[in-house]
């Protein structure tokens, strides 16, 4: 067995281009006909596909050592927690975070956010205290917060986004003031694919004393991430959004706030010690782990990140760059076609309308054609109302995606166009 240290820790070369043919044909699931077109796969944003690394960690673990962690004192459980914990530090340095403790393994950036809104801010919030988010939020990064103020009356602040999708640093730190508290925000609209100037309102957050949570889930999967540099103090991530298996993801966590926090689910290896007065928490990460995690999902993700680590996450960008102008360009000359967001600084996500045609039916025709898209508000119901709409057509890009899929999703939009007039 190859030993876990060196496929999920090491560091790992760069290379210069994306070889997308290799990568393709890392992907069996996109080698295939959908209603006798090949499979253009456009949906990334909501779920992205998992290459063999994954699918083969994930099969050698159940094949070879499954068993629980943390628990056994036999071989199988210590060989399990070794690619358990080489997942968690693997995860730490896909991100740039100082130590492998400041990672808590969660069910994905839902469970995530919630646990920031639940533990951070019930213990360190209170009536009258401010969180302020923008307006393009997943509802992920409202819900939660939404829950807290109807539970202790704090108060939700929401920045505006501008009509071409961006979110102004000045807009955001125009609304902080000494009772900010927290400041909420995508690092990628899911929505709009804006990417949002974290640096900056990080800096200012600081300033008036409130902690950043940012919300990675559509940042992890193609940018390079350094949660440092970011300025973040919290950070959200889903594992399959990012190659890796659903039921996974990671909240990363300063060391310093993690440990004040309380745990906000109770049960086994959360613990110290339990009498029936009392039970006294473990340290952070397993103080946030109660009960037996998502052992080989959490396997899975580190290969995932191990698998994104040896593409190099800069030519992934530049990959996906190239789609995103390639896209914009060809989308505009149909007529009709309206792209709702158009940030200077913008993920490859394309989100658009058509006039007569549905988003909803727009997505079905284009199924026909071979073309996974996703229609609907995207869980961006707020985001939506602001540019006046119920739903859009998202083309969401990843790794293995073509110009040529462009040009798929371009031809099929044209046949809509002749259907709706
Ligand atoms: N967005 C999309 O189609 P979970 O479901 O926990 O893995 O991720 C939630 C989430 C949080 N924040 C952002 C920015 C997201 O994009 C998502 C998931 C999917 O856009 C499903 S709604």
């Amino acid at each position: 067995m190859t030993p876990v240290a060196d496929t999920l820790t090491a560091p790992r070369a760069g290379t210069t281009g994306l070889d997308v043919d290799t990568v393709r044909a890392a992907f069996p699931v996109l080698n295939q006909e959908i209603y006798g077109r090949p499979l253009a796969y456009l949906d990334n944003a909501a779920s992205s596909q998992k290459p063999e690394p994954v699918v083969e960690a994930m099969s050698a673990a159940y094949r070879q050592y499954y068993s629980n962690v943390h628990r056994g004192v036999h071989k199988l459980s210590q060989i399990a927690t070794d690619h358990f914990e080489a997942a968690r530090s693997a995860v730490a340095r896909f991100i740039g975070a100082a130590h492998a403790e400041e990672i808590v393994f969660t069910r994905g950036a839902t469970e995530a956010l919630n646990l920031v809104a639940h533990s951070y801010g019930r213990r360190f919030l209170q009536v009258g205290d401010e969180v302020l988010i923008t307006t393009i939020e997943h509802h992920s990064n409202i819900v939660p917060w939404q829950m807290l103020r109807d539970e202790i009356g704090i108060t939700l602040r929401v920045a505006p986004v501008q009509d071409d999708g961006h979110v102004a640093a000045e807009d955001v730190i125009a609304l902080m003031n000494a009772r900010t508290k927290v400041v909420a925000l995508p690092h990628i609209s899911n929505a709009l694919g804006t990417i949002l100037p974290v640096p900056a309102i990080a800096e200012a957050a600081h300033a008036v004393g409130a902690v950043v949570v940012v919300d990675g889930c559509q940042g992890a999967p193609h940018t390079a991430v350094d949660v440092q540099a970011l300025g973040a103090d919290f950070y959200a991530l889903s594992g399959h959004k990012m190659y890796g298996p659903t039921g996974i993801g990671a909240l990363y966590g300063r060391w310093d706030l993690l440990e004040a926090m309380p745990p906000y689910q109770g049960g086994g290896e959360m613990i110290a010690s339990v009498t029936f007065e009392k039970s006294t928490w473990k340290k952070p990460p397993h103080r946030f782990e109660a009960g037996t995690p998502a052992i080989v999902e959490a396997i899975g993700l580190g290969a995932a990140v191990a698998y994104l680590d040896d593409l190099d996450m800069a030519a992934v960008a530049a990959h996906e760059a190239d789609l995103l102008a390639y896209a914009t360009e060809r989308l505009d000359r149909i007529d009709g076609l309206r792209i709702i967001g158009r940030a200077p600084e913008k993920a490859a996500i394309v989100s658009f309308v058509m006039d007569q045609a549905h988003a909803h039916d727009v997505g079905t025709i284009v199924d026909r054609a071979g073309v996974a898209i996703r229609a609907g508000h995207h869980c961006a119901q707020p985001a939506m109302e602001r540019f006046g709409l119920s739903a859009t057509v998202r083309a969401s890009f990843g790794i293995y995606n073509t110009r040529a899929e462009v040009d798929q999703l371009a031809e099929a939009l044209d046949f809509v166009k002749e259907i709706f007039g």
